[in-house]
């Protein structure tokens, strides 16, 4: 027999895959669809590391299985190609941040192509594609025309250095200073117009349809926490100050009786007017000291700080007056900017309350010297007492909104989406300004609005995109100027699973036409999607707000986009830190595929651990599966027969059964586990029958798809390849079990093991385990007061 050649071999089948593009989804509107989904990568120049090989293996081995049990599977594959780190390099080298991100993408397709991925490459598009961004810029209007896309002059975090607004997740915080995630740089709070898309719309539906997902639990939790749901109260609290009236939001209306004053955020629009003369300078200097604190700073555990300002507020429930003070503890963009304290039933306000010597009435029965936060029955609480937290929630509500002066309300942590960027490489907005500021939104027919071809991206200094220099771009005669914002990079992230079913040889099937819809409905929702943790609420939560919104046009007709989805767990370095350039750890699959070729790369990964787990990188490891996949190949020396062999029957179809499960469930390293468990019963036997040799190729071919196709047509003969040959069954009638352990006990105690045919009669049963040598020694001279049988498992015998 051969060598396994392994670079020959994988080379071969690579290009009989691409060059018949035996990957392509079918044009067949019966047979189901399995729709697998990788989250696509940003083509970066410094390529791919063996940690994306994980998900994209995995994902890949699923399509081929499904493949297999004949799916019409759906996997195809493109590029998150806008976005910042080419136009920094376009910055830094002069050069063209299209042609950079091309040729990345050149890259990074040959090394999905050399890891064997079975990709539809008739799909394959890219965010930076005018005809995938046309629609793109096309979603945006119709955003527009819902009035979920408006211009705003928000408070932006603005970096400075990348002379960008970014978003939060594209922040991080160290000591309470906000940070760029790319660059490390400092970022501020500024206000500038900007445009907003309204994902606040749907909380409740985002919220809600998690329930309809099947995707992790710490992952739904993440989305849940980032949307941020309390329920409670708006209440108004009048003041003594002429007519000024201010609403507060409160999760905890029960505690009414309790709120001995209240708090504005320094920046809510009355806290100058409620100033008396007396406090008015304290006040203004509070105000302006707060406007240099960063929001994560006045979150985090300092000591408060606050300001009286003078003025009273009356407490709706007992008419009391209380005291207005401005605290930097309330934050001017959550609620309402103003809360009514409770100092003995919240942390916040009882610490507050302490260092200014505030009123602390409880109303609630409890026995601890500090805030109270549980529930219990209410007291000082007028038409409260007697009530627990829910039933007195209930009770206040109800009064005040027969009052009228407050309300059942919700309030989210979920921010709206700010979606404006000053950067060159993105989506331009297919809008126009006219002279008096008037938006005029580009026809149909005028999009894609194409990029301007800059010979130089500078930044224009004043936080305005580059595209501000492109004066000849900029000025539409006779209509206007166009915006010189761009969008952001989770915009063409956040509908590209979609555009995968609506692109093919010929370009982009339009996504408003019948034809899309039909595609559309047979295709979604996705069926697995992996990826990593890191876009648990980015990407994940805007792409799921973009499809309600499109559902909402009738566009498409599921409620999610995502079915299922599973994270791999990240690849360490092999001295188990992250891998990063920085560290200089990181592993390029061209080395692997080089030195162990691309099936043993691919079984590796899939053999560390689960999928989801943390793995360290180990060349042991990979050494390992190699030699299995050089074990595999040997065996194939061995005598094939043309019958069966029967020996091997029952292990065979335990194998199919194990390893068919298993992969269902993405259980990658048991399915391995298994067909190694094959194997060695092969060695031993020397000797194998050509379908069960078969059977096994079919087994291992979506982990390891080279090495089984050659053995398959050069060593088997076979002339269906494997790939699109029928899943292999198993039969029920070799794996039922004949023989079981009984454990044999004596007062409860273990004192044998006898091996038993299944169902044997009970009285056969203790005459054996009365004659085991160990029992008898704890049975002589007792009498036996009582036999306990549970059939094929455990004899019990009670003696005394
Ligand atoms: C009275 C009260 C009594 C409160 C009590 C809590 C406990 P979450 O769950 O985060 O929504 N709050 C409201 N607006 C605020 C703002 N802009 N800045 C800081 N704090 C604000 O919390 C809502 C609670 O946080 C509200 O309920 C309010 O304090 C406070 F025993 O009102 B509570």
């Amino acid at each position: 027999m051969k060598n396994y050649e392994y670079k020959t071999i994988e080379k071969k089948w690579q290009k009989h895959w691409l060059e018949n593009k035996l990957f392509k989804t079918q044009e067949d509107r019966f047979r189901p669809t399995f729709y697998c989904l990788d989250m696509f990568p940003y083509p970066s120049a410094s390529g791919l590391h063996v940690g994306h090989i994980e998900g994209y293996s995995a994902s890949d081995i699923m399509s081929r299985f499904k493949r297999m049990q004949g799916y019409n599977v759906l996997h195809p594959f493109g590029w998150d190609a806008f976005g910042l780190p080419a136009e920094q390099f376009a910055l830094a080298t002069g050069k063209d941040p299209r042609s950079f991100t091309y040729e990345n993408i050149k890259n990074f397709k040959r090394q999905i192509i050399e890891a064997g991925k079975g990709v539809d490459w008739d799909r394959e598009l890219a965010t930076a594609d005018p005809n995938y961004f046309q629609w793109t810029q096309w979603i945006f209007k119709k955003l527009y025309e819902n009035n979920l896309a408006v211009l705003k002059d928000v408070e932006v975090n603005f970096c400075e250095a990348l002379g960008t607004v970014l978003a939060n997740d594209e922040i991080v915080t160290v000591d309470g200073k906000m940070f760029s995630e790319r660059g490390n740089y400092p970022v501020v709070k500024k206000a500038m117009r900007q445009w907003v898309l309204k994902i606040t719309e749907y909380a409740d539906r985002l919220l809600e349809d998690l329930e309809l997902v099947d995707w992790p639990e710490n992952l739904k939790e993440m989305q849940r926490n980032w949307i941020g749901k309390s329920t409670g109260a708006m209440i108004t609290f009048k003041t003594t100050v002429d007519d000024y009236a201010f609403d507060i939001f409160t999760t905890r209306p029960d505690t009414i009786y309790g709120a001995t004053y209240c708090v504005l955020a320094p920046e809510h629009p009355l806290a100058l007017a409620l100033a008396s003369d007396d406090e008015k300078d304290q006040v203004l200097e509070y105000i302006e000291k707060t406007k240099q604190k960063q929001e994560l700073d006045r979150l985090a555990y300092k000591e408060k700080t606050g300001v009286f300002t003078g003025s009273y507020a009356i407490n709706p429930a007992n008419q009391k007056r209380i005291p207005i003070w401005l605290a930097d503890y309330v934050l001017p963009n959550y609620g309402t900017g103003a809360v009514m304290a409770v100092p003995a039933h919240d942390d916040r306000d009882f610490e507050f309350a302490q260092k200014y010597g505030l009123d602390i009435i409880e109303v609630i029965k409890n026995a601890e010297d500090k805030a109270f936060t549980g529930d219990g029955i209410h007291f000082n609480s007028g038409i409260l007492d007697g009530l627990n937290n829910e039933d007195a929630k209930n009770k206040i509500i109800a009064d005040l909104e027969k009052r009228q002066i407050g309300y059942s309300h919700s309030n989210y942590k979920l921010r709206d989406w700010v979606f404006s960027r000053q950067r060159y490489w993105g989506e331009p907005f297919p809008v126009i300004y006219d002279e008096n500021g008037n938006i005029h939104l580009l026809e149909d027919n005028e999009l894609p609005l194409e990029l301007p071809v800059l010979d130089n991206i500078r930044p224009s200094g004043t936080g305005e995109s580059p595209l501000a220099n492109a004066t000849e771009w900029l000025y539409v005669s006779n209509k206007g100027k166009r915006d010189t914002n761009t969008m952001p990079q989770l915009a063409g992230s956040s509908w590209y699973y979609i555009g995968y079913i609506l692109k093919n040889h010929l370009g982009m099937i339009p996504l408003n036409s019948p034809e899309a819809k039909s595609l559309l409905d047979q295709f979604l929702p996705v069926d697995l999607y992996i990826g990593g943790t890191e876009h648990a609420v980015g990407h994940l939560l805007y792409a799921r707000f973009w499809h309600k919104f499109l559902y909402d046009l009738g566009l498409v007709s599921t409620k999610e986009p995502f079915k299922k989805l599973v994270n791999q767990g990240m690849i360490l370095g092999s001295d188990h830190s992250k891998m990063s350039k920085s560290r200089n750890n990181g592993v390029s699959p061209d080395e692997v595929i080089s030195t162990h070729g691309a099936d043993a790369l691919r079984l590796y990964e899939m053999f560390m651990g689960p999928l989801e787990a943390e793995k360290p990188w180990s060349t042991d490891g990979l050494d390992g599966a190699k030699r299995f996949l050089d074990r595999v190949w040997r065996m194939f020396d061995f005598e094939i027969t043309e019958e069966n062999q029967e020996s091997l029957e029952t292990v065979y179809h335990q194998t199919i059964k194990k390893v068919t499960e298993d992969y269902e469930k993405l259980g990658f390293n048991t399915a391995i586990s298994q067909m190694m468990i094959f194997v060695n019963e092969v060695y031993k036997l020397k000797k194998i029958g050509k379908k069960q040799a078969r059977g096994f190729l079919q087994l291992l071919n979506p982990i390891a798809p080279h090495m089984t196709e050659e053995l398959n047509q050069d060593v088997l003969n076979y002339h269906e390849e494997l790939i699109y040959s029928e899943w292999p069954l198993f039969d029920e009638k070799y794996l039922v079990v004949s023989h079981v352990e009984l454990v044999v006990q004596v007062n409860g105690k273990l004192r044998a093991k006898i091996e038993i045919e299944v169902d044997t009669k009970q009285e056969v049963i203790e005459a054996l385990a009365l004659k085991e040598e160990n029992v008898m020694k704890f049975t002589e001279g007792l009498t036996i007061r009582k036999i306990i049988y549970v059939p094929n498992k455990l004899l019990n015998i009670v003696v005394a």
